[in-house]
């Protein structure tokens, strides 16, 4: 990008820019919005702001009908309304939730699906009810494989009709500290975020979240349900059988500084030093114990601020020493396991899982 002829008004929107879209990714993107990156100066994310993802249409649930039924596969089969739900010991935790399909658009071969850039995450206090418990009261039968949690939202994906599922494993049940959750940053869950009963699976990728949760069965034969087993695998090509998706990746964002142009989203900043600030995550409750910020083969470490709870994203900050120029601005996160975000997005053959480092075009100029 010719960051000076963007900034004089001589590129002309009218343009077209080297990877265009198609009407179907349009048309997801106009239903699923991503978050602000300047709402990542916000430890938590206001609700309007966090992003959305909706594979069929809300479904109209109230919640003084709504029921939860421990169905299938329970020596104790139970069904639970909403104030009994409410009856229940009462948890909030702030989890940082990320799309898995979050940063698809920097693939060069992208399957058409949400085209995600950077902004499919957010963070944000959830209440609920711990779900084990529950699962313990139904009693699952021996020989129990999967839980499986349907929402009752229900579409079609590749020519397969289906309500969207998931499942989870007793040993990852066991480990995984699973919400039952009906408030979101302390007001009640609106309905395109689940409401009125969604799970929230701490330190994995969003898909495992199933929101308008209104069915929970064991089975014995493991759950071939379609956004199981056909999506959500990481594969070298379509035609692997794949490796489930699970925990989220190392990752970080920037607040991007200085000042948008309006259709690019490029930056000017004046020389001096400039203060970035952004925020840091990983899956699986592992902390983030680096952020850098670069720019060309410049590294510098920036300050993390404490994250609150094990699932949140840490904060962070640090001095850019701007000189006049053109830069293509990164940060760059490590996680406790070593674990370090790549410079150019990991191959997957639909476009899961790109932890890739944010790049943010910077011109450094006198006004
Ligand atoms: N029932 C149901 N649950 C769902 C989805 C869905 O389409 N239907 N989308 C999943 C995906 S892919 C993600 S990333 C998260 C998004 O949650 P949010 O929209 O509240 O941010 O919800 C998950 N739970
Ligand atoms: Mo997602």
């Amino acid at each position: 990008m010719d960051l000076k002829a963007v900034f004089e008004g001589g590129t002309g929107r009218r343009r077209g820019t080297p990877d265009s879209f198609s009407e179907n990714e349009v048309r997801l993107a106009n239903r699923n919005s991503g978050i602000l990156l300047e709402s990542l100066c916000d430890p938590v994310t206001p609700v309007g702001q966090h992003y959305l993802l909706i594979h069929f249409d809300v479904p109209a649930l109230d919640a003084a009908t709504h029921r939860l039924d421990f169905a299938e596969g329970f020596d104790a089969p139970f069904s639970i309304d909403m104030a009994g739900i409410r009856a229940l010991p009462r948890q909030t935790r702030t989890v940082t939730l990320e799309c898995a399909g979050n940063g698809r658009r920097g693939h060069a071969s992208r399957s058409q699906s949400m085209p995600w850039g950077v902004e499919a995450v957010g963070t944000a206090e959830w209440t609920g009810t711990p779900l084990a418990p529950l699962i313990e009261r139904a009693r699952p039968a021996a020989g129990t494989v999967d839980f499986v949690f349907t929402g009752a939202d229900r579409g079609f994906d590749d020519g397969v009709e289906h309500n969207f599922g998931r499942s989870l494993t007793p040993d990852q049940l066991a480990a995984l500290d699973v919400l039952l959750v009906y408030e979101m940053n302390g007001a009640p869950l609106l309905p395109q975020h689940g409401a009125p009963l969604r799970l929230i699976v701490p330190g994995w990728y969003g898909m495992a979240s199933v929101k308008w949760l209104s069915r929970v069965d064991a089975v014995q034969t493991p759950y071939q349900g379609f956004q199981q087993v056909r999506t959500y695998r990481y594969r070298d090509r379509a035609e692997d059988p794949g490796i489930p998706v699970t925990e989220m990746r190392v990752k970080s964002l920037m607040v991007p500084p200085g000042l948008p142009d309006w259709s690019s989203r490029a930056r000017r900043v004046r020389p001096g030093p400039v203060q970035v600030q952004g925020r840091a995550w990983s899956g699986g409750g592992v902390p983030i114990t680096r952020v850098e910020l670069g720019w060309g083969d410049t590294w510098i470490d920036a300050t993390l601020t404490p994250a609150e709870t094990g699932f949140a994203w840490t904060g962070w900050s640090c001095v850019w020493p701007a000189e006049p120029g053109e830069y293509v601005l990164r940060c760059r996160a490590t996680d406790a396991r070593g674990a370090v975000q790549p410079l150019d997005p990991p191959w997957d053959v639909a476009g899961f899982g790109n932890n890739a480092t944010q790049a943010v075009p910077v011109l450094v100029a006198e006004a």
